[in-house]
């Protein structure tokens, strides 16, 4: 495959210019990809485009680049290219010639517009940034954003030093480090675009503005990227706060797990004061160093595959999805009011229903509250956050059911009154609606016996809380009928999330692989080994939260119920200590009633650990267990329950095992998921690991079949290079 640094292929164009009044238009449009990038072929055509405009192409005064592809302007550097980086040469090189293409951009002395309808990030927006005036359009699909951190690598197409130079330090930093997007608007208000304009007039404005600049009547306000605007963070002591303050912060987050975000800190500061081509020098060795790191690969890898399954329902047949323009929930708590939020924020309009009606208020404040906690974010007018509230209408009754395409029941978890429920949803409307269940342990098979469409029903298992957790997992049962797992897939991605459809088995997946490792981390409490120190070793992993918090989290109550249901199905690995049933026994349920494993103020926010929790469950901590050794227990119990999850069909493929992990537990993602971290490390030497482990503490470790089998082929989950 082609590299940005190889000779193209001599495919169908990309890039068209047409010129037209002394304006040139050049439109970008790659028919063989679903989205632009900046591959080497484009990247070819660019630079073919630039010298027409260098040697002074008849008449041309000014430009405008502007995109055909719906929703995107440019998504970033082709990231199929970076698996064929081998050496960091390779990847230095490639941003070298990213950068060469994008300062003759900037050097033209033409005014060149950026007209942007659609994503910009990355290489995109580094493109944008590199043109002398940016417009970009109100379309909720315009994003702009520089996520390479996201990726495991740092912006390498001039973005590190143009974008600090463009808005200062701690705007370019917040952006860069968190690789969060911004829609037109508050792209403007950070000054990285100069106007806002409604997509279909995008194309006249920019014409317009183009040949204005050109003609001097007219100035760009946020300007050429080049400039060092006078500011008060030029002064010394307050730009070592802000370096300073953004290592602190990137530590904390990360505990230095990630090599991307400190070493852009690195490069933008050593950069700023130096002539920039100094700046872009340091910028493309780091991205050459850091592209080839096996945390970019992981991260690479968990973009591919989370793209995939989003794009992917998994069904035999070509069932169209219906469309989801209503909704209801049934169960005003937590999850169904987050449910109700995030689909109410994606344009859905949604029936909350409680049986009490103060039960069906409360879930409507909670669903209004993290609306508005959105709305602020997204800087909305006053009349859009009253719409956007409205979609969420409170009830008691199951009036206006019958009109919704979907509805998601999440009422306690509880067979008998979630079949009641069923019936009841069933008796209210008509067919052709999907019933999906949010339960979190119940089979979708149980749940259907009670239904008289038993075809329309399906578990759409959502995390908590919902606004922030991406991953839903669709779960089908045998009789689940195509259409509807099409639709509970596409609902799933109108919502933002990331879906995966698994099958029908006690924990689906990704309750079933965390459920040995929290019983492993009841088993080292009750050997002895002290709570902060298994929080530590596992974040220290790369996990976002240690087990024992992640007890307290859920509910200790909801844990242990969800526990003896695994023990159930799988007794010889899943079977967990009595601990938490005497820290239930002992009126301690975790966060929710501010007593469990650590302790919590009035106010609910957590302390350290509560010593008097080790009288409770009666194993006074005794030792101190090396990190490695916590980590091994725990990181290998869930890895390899993963992988028997695969072996007997409950997943349909590795990737949406990593995605799973990752996306619903919190997996590490440097790491991959657990796949990908067998594929790393070597299944023979996963294999040898649990083998130790196996003679050490027994059958809960016995390797799974499918890794001995991989091992002794020398078989990988994903093909070498993927
Ligand atoms: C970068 O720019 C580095 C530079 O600083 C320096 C370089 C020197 N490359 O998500 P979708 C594919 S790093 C290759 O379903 P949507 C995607 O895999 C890059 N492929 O669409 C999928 O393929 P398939 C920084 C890409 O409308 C198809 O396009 N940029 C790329 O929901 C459709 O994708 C990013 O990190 C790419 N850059 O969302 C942005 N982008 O059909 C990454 C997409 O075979 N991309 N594909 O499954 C995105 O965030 C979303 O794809 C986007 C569209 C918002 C653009």
């Amino acid at each position: 495959m082609a590299t940005m640094l190889d000779e193209p292929t001599q495919t169908a164009s990309a890039v068209r210019m047409d010129i037209a009044d002394g304006l040139a238009v050049i439109r970008l449009n790659d028919p063989s990809r679903p989205v632009n990038v900046i591959s080497a072929g484009l990247l070819a055509e660019m630079t073919a485009i630039l010298e027409r405009l260098e040697d002074g192409e008849a008449g041309v005064r000014a430009a405008v680049i502007i995109s055909e592809k719906k929703g995107t302007w440019i998504a970033g550097a082709d990231i199929e290219e970076f698996k064929h980086f081998i050496t960091p040469a390779d990847a230095e090189a490639a941003s070298r010639a990213g950068q060469e293409m994008l300062n003759r951009l900037e050097r033209l002395d033409i005014p060149v517009v950026a007209a942007i309808d659609g994503a910009a990030l990355g290489g995109g927006l580094e493109t944008a940034l590199a043109c002398s005036y940016r417009i970009a359009t109100d379309s909720p699909k315009t994003k702009l954003g520089l996520p390479e951190v996201q990726l495991g690598i740092i912006p390498g197409a001039g973005g590190t030093q143009r974008l600090p130079r463009l808005i200062g330090l701690r705007a370019a930093l917040d952006l860069m480090l968190t690789g969060k997007q911004l829609d037109g608007r508050r792209a403007m208000k950070t000054g990285i675009v100069d106007e806002v304009v409604p997509a279909p007039v995008l194309l006249s404005v920019a014409s317009r503005v183009a040949l204005e600049l050109a003609d001097r009547t007219r100035q760009a306000k946020a300007g050429r990227a080049t400039g060092s605007p006078e500011r008060l963070e030029n002064l010394l002591p307050m730009r070592r706060l802000i370096f300073s303050k953004a290592r602190q912060g990137v530590m904390d987050k990360t505990k230095g797990l990630y090599p991307a975000p400190l070493r852009l800190l690195r490069v933008v500061e050593r950069g700023i004061d130096k002539p920039i081509e100094q700046g872009f020098a340091l910028e493309a060795q780091a991205f050459g160093e850091l592209a080839v790191t096996p945390e970019a690969r992981s991260l690479v890898h968990v973009f591919f595959t989370s793209t995939a399954a989003k794009n992917d329902p998994g069904l035999q047949s070509q069932a169209k999805p219906k469309h989801v323009d209503q909704i209801a929930v049934v169960g005003a708590g937590f999850m169904g009011a987050g449910i109700a939020a995030a689909s109410a924020e994606s344009g859905i309009r949604v029936r909350l229903k409680d049986v009490k009606l103060e039960a069906a208020a409360k879930g409507l404040k909670t669903a209004r509250q993290s609306l508005k906690k959105r709305a602020e974010r997204k800087r909305m007018k006053k009349y859009e956050v009253t719409k956007l509230l409205d979609r969420v209408q409170p009830t008691t009754e199951y009036t206006g059911f019958a009109a919704s395409d979907l509805i998601v029941e999440a009422v306690f978890e509880d067979l008998e009154l979630k079949h009641r429920v069923i019936r009841e949803i069933e008796a209210a409307t008509r067919g052709g609606i999907v019933l999906g269940s949010n339960t979190s342990t119940i089979p979708i098979a149980r749940l259907a016996e009670a239904a008289s469409r038993p075809d329309h029903v399906i578990g759409l298992h959502f995390f908590s809380p919902v606004e922030k957790m991406p991953l839903v997992e669709i779960i089908t049962h045998a009789g689940t009928a195509d259409w509807v797992t099409a639709t509970a897939h596409a609902y799933a991605k109108k919502i933002g999330k990331t879906p995966i459809v698994v099958n029908d088995a006690p924990g689906f997946y990704v309750n079933r692989i965390l459920s040995p490792y929290m019983a492993e981390t009841a088993l080292l409490l009750q050997e002895g080994v002290r709570m902060e120190e298994l929080d530590e070793a596992m974040t220290e992993w790369g996990f976002p939260v240690g087990p024992v918090t992640l007890y307290d989290e859920v509910g200790l109550d909801v844990a242990q119920k969800a526990g003896k249901i695994m023990a159930a199905a799988f007794a010889t690995r899943m079977t967990p200590s009595d601990l938490i049933d005497r820290m239930v026994a002992g009126g301690r349920l975790g966060r929710k009633n501010a007593k469990g494993f650590y302790r919590y103020d009035g106010d609910g926010k957590k302390g350290g650990p509560d010593e008097s929790a080790y009288a409770v469950f009666g194993t006074p901590p005794k030792k101190t267990m090396p990190a490695e050794e916590i980590q091994e227990r725990l990181g290998l119990a869930m890895v390899n329950e993963a992988v028997r999850t695969l072996e007997e069909g409950v997943l349909r493929s590795a990737r949406d095992g990593d995605v799973g992990a990752v996306f619903g537990i919190g997996f590490p993602p440097f790491r991959g998921g657990p796949f990908w971290f067998v594929d790393t490390t070597g299944a023979a030497e996963v294999l040898r690991r649990l083998r130790a482990l196996e003679q050490r503490f027994g059958g809960r470790f016995a390797p799974a079949r499918m890794l001995e089998e991989m091992a002794a082929d020398g078989r990988r989950f994903f093909p070498e290079g993927a």
